[in-house]
């Protein structure tokens, strides 16, 4: 199976597959993808300095995120995966709804009630994130399964790992997506990494993407850190499940620069080869240099951009700090149509309590 590839990492590209995007666009998709890489930082050292208490991060999957959201449109659903908030900040989600998410207070539209990178922002129809690896994939086909039905026309993106390859769910979610020919993308960013597990331990298949094939729909191999690739690749999955012809399983091939999360060190399970190997196949370096050799950027403009972007954040942390915790009796609301007797009797207590 051939791996669709525009950008190479030297930054060389095929003209001949390059995709018909607005000048707009490519410079919105870098500017996203430089603040995913900002965010990643960001967060790793207010984790660090124990500002938030848990931080997942997603450097070098930046093209995945942005390629793979570029495609969608505002009317369809995503269930991302925990290194996916640059598919929030595609979407329209502001970059403070995400720093509030982790830092779990009371602008965070979830009051700090879910787990931090697990993002849900119903107003961009994000589902908000289960935790078992594997089962928002039938989330997804649910949810597609029912706009085919009611003949929506939305499609559903769901993007997850590697690892999530081999729980059950996997296989349930692209069993009936193939029977039921429902309007699912299936996105694998395959970061080469389950937490420690290394992908030659994940599977014995030649890849990801050829398991399709036994569900009877079209399976993707794609150049994860080339942004354009993946654009193209999700566009056209996109497009074919819109005009009703069902699921696609798209694998972009990654790296997981950082650990699994900030509670893990990955120096304990791979060695610094392979990282200095994946550094140099950057996802954000690559398209600088083809925006540059397109006259689409210039190095002025870069840091420019580059500091715009660390301003905005520096300010949108300030703001989200300066928000209060959500109070405890917000545990209450939201959650029951009606509050049970129970709960109610749970409620009314702490609240005599003056809390
Ligand atoms: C059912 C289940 N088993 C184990 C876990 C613990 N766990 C959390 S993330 C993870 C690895 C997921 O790897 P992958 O699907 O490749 O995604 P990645 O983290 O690499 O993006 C595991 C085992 C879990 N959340 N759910």
């Amino acid at each position: 199976m051939e791996m669709l590839q525009i950008l190479r990492a030297d930054g060389e590209y095929n003209s001949k597959l390059e995709p018909n995007l607005r000048v707009e666009d490519l410079r919105r998709m870098y500017r996203q993808m430089l603040t995913v890489r900002r965010f990643n930082e960001r967060m790793l050292l207010l984790q660090r300095q124990g500002r938030i208490g848990f931080f997942i991060e997603s450097n070098g999957q930046e093209a995945c995120q942005i390629g793979s959201a570029m495609p969608l449109t505002q009317a369809d659903w995503v269930y991302g995966g925990y290194r996916d908030p640059g598919i929030s900040l595609m979407r329209g989600v502001p970059l403070k709804l995400l720093v509030d998410q982790l830092m779990g207070n009371s602008d965070d539209p979830n009051k700090g009630r879910q787990m931090g990178v697990h993002w849900g922002y119903k107003d961009w129809n994000i589902v908000s994130l289960s935790s078992p690896v594997a089962c928002r994939l039938s989330q997804a086909v649910g949810t597609a399964y029912a706009a085919k039905i009611k003949k929506d026309n939305m499609v559903c993106l769901t993007s997850f790992g590697d690892g999530a390859t081999s729980q059950g769910e996997f296989h349930s979610a692209m069993n009936f997506a193939g029977v039921f020919k429902v309007p699912v993308i299936f996105f694998c960013e395959n970061n080469q990494y389950a937490i420690s597990l290394p992908m030659r331990r994940q599977t014995a298949s030649e890849n990801i993407a050829v398991k399709a094939d036994a569900y009877g729909f079209e399976g993707v191999l794609v150049d994860g850190n080339d942004v354009l690739a993946v654009y193209m690749a999700t566009k056209a999955a996109v497009d074919k499940a819109r005009s009703g012809g069902g699921a696609t399983l798209i694998e972009a091939v990654t790296y997981r620069i950082g650990g699994h999360s900030s509670s893990d060190d990955p120096t304990k399970y791979r060695n610094s080869e392979e990282l200095e190997l994946w550094k140099s196949r950057d996802p954000i370096k690559r398209f600088r240099v083809y925006l540059m050799k397109k006259g689409l950027l210039t190095s002025q403009e870069d840091r420019k951009v580059q500091d715009e972007v660390d301003s905005e954040l520096v300010a949108t942390i300030k703001a989200s700090e300066k928000v209060p915790h959500p109070t405890l009796l917000s545990m209450f609301t939201d959650v029951y149509a009606e509050m049970p007797w129970h709960i109610k009797e749970e409620a009314d207590e702490l609240m005599q309590e003056g809390r």
